[in-house]
């Protein structure tokens, strides 16, 4: 169960100045989708798939260069002029930089190769591995004494600032705070976790890449935030409780729906169940109960796909297909949704059977390819030794 090390050395310079080598891993969520931004549990896991970035200060007072072997471009950036990115990943490095700068005045010019092997756009949060293998790595090369608190809620306050996703803390967390072999249970309201030691032997983790992503996500994820908000404003008022789901309860949502709406009501009561459902799936994987696991993660996404909608017919049709295959225990969509992966918890003998009728079925039905990866729980975001 250890996390992926390369095979090759990381990228070099070409001068011989001291190097920071770090690896930052996406993540996977076994349960609690849109849950984190609504003070809920979630039960996420780093992966063994990592961003890789190699950075050394270039003794400029001012000029950093960000080179992206996947993106084949490079961006060049001065800290005294850290505006909006012209390409999408840039916004995730500059307000890294930027959210970096505003808290210390020790960052100076550096170099920075990034070379990712985490799948973009697929749920499993390339952006976090992003965002928080550069905190981490600036971190270490300019001496900043940040904690790893402080990097996750930088990698947070780049995507809220500069790239405009008002995402939870899930993602960052889970990136820095990984372990191998361990999901995590993290409470979003107080940030108190635990490890929840994790062997789903004779089962594993595999993930199914729809290939599609519907676009919607950003602004989708917003609205979708605004309007559990919506609800829960209606809900303190009319209950006297504290503005928070954890004091909602699903006999409220019924006394409530009219004043609702059939929206905010499906969406509220969406959080309220899968909150429960999160508890529920904690409780069922400490006492290795993987049937209840599998249960609560099919329930899980009937939950975001007719009551939260963010789903799409790509994973809709993953997820009923993953039915008729009896090895599988579970299966759900992963992440914010409209495309990216679907998460299986499947027994390991029906994985090559079930990799191959899938896929046909897939390019049958959408005539799209699916690719698929398998994973485990692993390490966080780390510095990797010089070779
Ligand atoms: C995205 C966000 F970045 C996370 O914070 C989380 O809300 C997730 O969607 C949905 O669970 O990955």
């Amino acid at each position: 169960m250890s996390h992926q090390n390369p095979s090759k050395p990381l990228q070099k310079f070409t001068d011989n100045r001291p190097t920071v080598q770090i690896s930052s891993p996406g993540r996977i969520n076994l349960i609690g989708e849109h849950i984190d931004y609504n003070d809920g549990f979630v039960l996420p896991a780093a992966i063994d798939k990592c961003i890789y970035l190699a950075l050394k200060a270039n003794g400029h007072e001012s000029r950093c260069t960000i080179r992206s072997e996947g993106f084949k471009n490079t961006l060049v950036v001065g800290l005294d002029k850290l505006g909006q990115g012209t390409e999408g990943w840039h916004n995730y490095v500059i307000g890294v930089i930027a959210e970096i700068n505003k808290l210390s005045g020790k960052l100076r010019g550096f170099d920075c190769n990034i070379e990712s092997k985490v799948p973009i756009g697929s749920g499993v949060s390339s952006s976090a591995a992003l965002e928080c293998g550069l905190a981490y790595g600036l971190n270490v090369l300019f001496g900043l004494g940040l904690d790893k608190w402080e990097l996750i809620k930088i990698g947070q306050r780049a995507e809220h600032n500069f790239v405009g996703t008002k995402c939870g803390i899930m993602d960052q967390f889970a990136s820095v705070m990984g372990k191998d072999g361990h999901t995590m249970l993290l409470d979003c309201r107080s940030l108190d976790f635990k490890y929840i030691p994790t062997n789903l032997e004779p089962y594993r983790l595999l993930l199914l890449n729809t290939n599609v992503s519907h676009n919607l996500s950003t602004g989708e994820y917003n609205v979708r935030r605004e309007q559990c908000q919506k609800g829960l404003t209606i809900l303190t008022k009319l209950f006297n409780i504290k503005p928070s789901f954890r004091n909602v309860t699903l006999k409220m949502l019924d006394e409530a729906k009219e004043e609702l709406g059939t929206l905010l009501y499906d969406r509220c009561s969406y959080v309220v169940e899968e909150t429960k459902r999160v508890l529920d799936a904690a409780e069922a994987l400490e006492a290795n109960n993987l049937d209840r696991m599998g249960q609560l993660m099919y329930e899980s996404h009937e939950g975001l796909s007719s009551k939260y909608e963010v789903s799409c017919p790509e994973l809709d049709f993953l997820v009923e297909f993953s039915n008729t295959e009896p090895q599988i225990l579970g299966t759900r969509m992963m992440g914010g949704g409209f495309g990216g992966c679907t998460l299986n918890l499947i027994h390991k003998d029906a994985l090559e059977r079930f990799i191959r009728k899938v896929t046909q079925a897939y390019k049958k039905e959408f005539d799209l390819d699916l690719s698929y990866f398998q994973t485990v729980p692993s390490q966080g975001t780390s510095t990797v030794s010089r070779r």
